[in-house]
């Protein structure tokens, strides 16, 4: 079983930005893929519901140093 969605990432300066940000999603334990899109400062991210939660994917984020847009 897998969701994808859609998280805008406010932050990201250069395309480095988003390489960063999708090892560090890639990182979470649970996820399958992520695609960070710098030019529509949006990442798409496939994942295991029952091992990642969104607010997985914001601190992973977060913790890269860039700013999600949380949504609930
Ligand atoms: Mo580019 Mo992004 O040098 O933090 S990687 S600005």
């Amino acid at each position: 079983v897998s969701e994808t969605v859609t998280v805008a990432i406010t932050g990201m300066t250069c395309a480095n930005c988003a390489s960063t940000n999708e090892t560090a999603l890639e990182g979470v334990p649970g996820v399958i893929e992520a695609d960070v899109n710098f030019a529509t400062d949006e990442a798409r991210v496939t994942y295991n519901p029952s091992m990642v939660s969104l607010d997985d994917l914001y601190d992973a984020v977060e913790d890269a140093g860039y700013e999600p847009v949380r949504e609930s």
